[in-house]
């Protein structure tokens, strides 16, 4: 008899995760499922899916040979109910477990379905906590009680004195907890851009990318070429990959944009972290290891170090503090249907266009691209905040609600008013124009602010701040924008109206 049934989902795929650590590989038995649901509540990239498929089969043999029982459901089983609640109430029919063990989930959506297992399927559950993360979910709360203004600077710092990352006794090590100053250089064309880490695919890959053309082939993107690790080991060599190769200069360039170098010094390994295969301490280490050996400079390893014990945990922490009411929060009141180009890439503005088709091609883009070309613009120009939630949820093989979320709806829409970011993250063509060489290359000249070919971005900014004015104005950052704006002449004021105007008819 199986005493406990353990269900893993596709962003669990860590053989100590609490789930597995609760359990007994003599007695226990482990339930994974390919999902009709989870591949279609959004509709994913192609090469998301194939990449969690795989991963999530690479993983159940893992689990074998450390003498698990795996029940693994594919996709095309005929009996394959198609949802986690299906497939758990099918074994728990079968198997007549004693218990359920579940680790919680990284999504709202699928923890009001745990909610109701005990019930519905009448047997005991064990929800315990996904100690994955460095802050647990209960410790930022505590954190953010009180306090008027959530800064992730600030939070970071707890962090870096928490796992002692970085330090020197009590102080940061270097003098100072951010070297950003250093950072956030142009890049050039003719500097070497190392290539992130590629596998060949195995058998098992080979199966799951026929599966994905025959299931999905209606999904955004390209399915090959597909160049991702399926399993641990192959995540653990593309860390290595990237800390030898582009890790010294991922501060230097990490703003940075450029035409044909979708990837510059970035690491490509969120999607690796974000369903388990590489541990964020252990990435964490391996850097500040470099950093001690001398092959890094410190503004490359804290700047590295930040993203993931800073952004990456005070993300999900505002993520589990504000649902369920954060996915629908709308600031702006912007309700402006996500533009078709953002699925076909068919636009004439070349930021846009390269960042949309590397997404199609790659399910990637690097952070500047997410938040200042296809975030940045659909801001500007009045995109309604949850469709494009969907968008990001859909599009890159990282994307989970607990991170795509409060990136998307606080940092780059500034939809919850303020509580993620100081300020909007709005900008005009001249921000992207010194971040990138795509103005080179554009139809539209950065330079003109309006007319049929100016930077459609150039109008549409000071568009934005006019028609926000009233819930900007006070922020002091922003308040002096909307005074240059106010010197403007109402010719200028009129023009730019008129250009936005035609923007927006253009795209709707
Ligand atoms: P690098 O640039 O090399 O950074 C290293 C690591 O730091 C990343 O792998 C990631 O784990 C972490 N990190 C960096 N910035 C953030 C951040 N803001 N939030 C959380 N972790 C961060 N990241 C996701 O993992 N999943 C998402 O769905 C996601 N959606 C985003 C949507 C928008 C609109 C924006 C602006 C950002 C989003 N990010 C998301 C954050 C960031 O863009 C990606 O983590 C990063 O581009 C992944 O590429 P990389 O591994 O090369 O990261
Ligand atoms: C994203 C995803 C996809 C595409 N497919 C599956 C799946 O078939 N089976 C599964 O267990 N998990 C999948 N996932 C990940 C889940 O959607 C994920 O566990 C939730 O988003 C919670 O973070
Ligand atoms: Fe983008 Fe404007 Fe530059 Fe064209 S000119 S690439 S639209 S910022």
């Amino acid at each position: 008899m199986t005493r406990n049934l353990i269900l893993i989902l596709g962003d669990q795929l860590t053989p100590t995760l609490s789930a597995l650590r609760a359990g007994d590989p003599l007695h226990d038995r482990v339930l994974m499922a390919e999902l009709t649901e989870e591949a279609s509540y959004v509709r994913h990239h192609k090469k998301k899916i194939a990449f969690i498929f795989s991963a999530m089969r690479h993983f159940a043999d893992e689990l074998r040979t450390l003498g698990w029982t795996v029940d693994y459901v594919a996709l095309d089983d005929p009996h394959n109910t198609g949802s986690f609640s299906g497939e758990v109430a099918r074994a728990v029919a079968e198997n007549r477990p004693t218990g359920l063990i579940l680790t919680e989930p990284g999504e709202w959506r699928v923890a009001e379905m745990f909610r109701g297992w005990e019930q519905s399927l009448d047997v005991p559950v064990t929800m315990l906590s996904d100690d994955r993360f460095i802050c647990s979910t209960a410790e930022f709360s505590a954190w953010a009680q009180d306090r008027k203004q959530l800064r992730m600077e600030y939070f970071y710092r707890e962090m870096r004195r928490k796992t002692g990352l970085l330090m020197d006794g009590d102080q940061p090590e270097g003098g100072k907890w951010n070297f950003d100053a250093e950072n956030r250089k142009p890049a050039s064309a003719s500097l070497f851009m190392p290539r992130p880490y590629a596998e060949p695919h195995d058998a098992v890959t080979q199966k799951v990318l026929a599966l994905v053309v025959e299931r999905f082939d209606n999904h955004f993107g390209d399915l090959e070429p597909f160049t991702y690790a399926v399993t641990r080991h192959g995540a653990e060599a593309a860390l290595a990959h990237f800390i030898a190769t582009a890790l010294p200069h991922f501060g230097d360039y990490q703003d940075a944009m450029l035409e044909r170098e979708p990837f510059l010094y970035h690491a490509v390994i969120a999607q690796y972290l974000n369903c388990g295969l590489l541990d964020p301490l252990q990435v964490c280490h391996a850097v500040e290891a470099a950093f001690r050996e001398g092959s890094v400079p410190i503004n490359a390893a804290e700047g590295f170090i930040r993203q993931i014990i800073g952004w990456r945990e005070y993300i999900r922490g505002i993520y589990w503090l504000k649902m369920p009411d954060y996915a629908d929060v709308n600031f702006f009141n912007h309700t402006l249907p996500l533009p078709d180009f953002y699925w076909t890439g068919e636009t004439d503005m070349a930021c846009l266009r390269a960042a949309i088709a590397q997404t199609k091609q790659y399910a990637y883009a690097h952070h500047i691209q997410r938040l200042m070309v296809t975030g940045n613009f659909a801001m500007l120009a009045g995109v309604e905040p949850h469709a494009l939630h969907e968008w990001y949820l859909s599009v890159y093989a990282d994307a989970y609600e607990w991170v795509e979320l409060p990136n998307t709806i606080g940092m780059s829409q500034f939809a919850d008013g303020g509580l993620l970011a100081s300020k909007p993250y709005a900008a005009s063509g001249a921000y992207i124009n010194r971040m990138s060489n795509y103005c080179v290359g554009c139809r539209y000249d950065v330079k003109q602010r309006t007319g049929a070919n100016a930077c459609p971005f150039n109008a549409l900014y000071w568009d934005f701040l006019a028609r926000h004015r009233d819930k900007l104005g006070g922020n002091p950052r922003i308040g002096q924008m909307i005074r240059t704006y106010d010197k403007f002449s109402d010719d200028e004021r009129a023009a730019i109206a008129t250009s936005a105007a035609a923007t927006i008819a253009r795209i709707s």
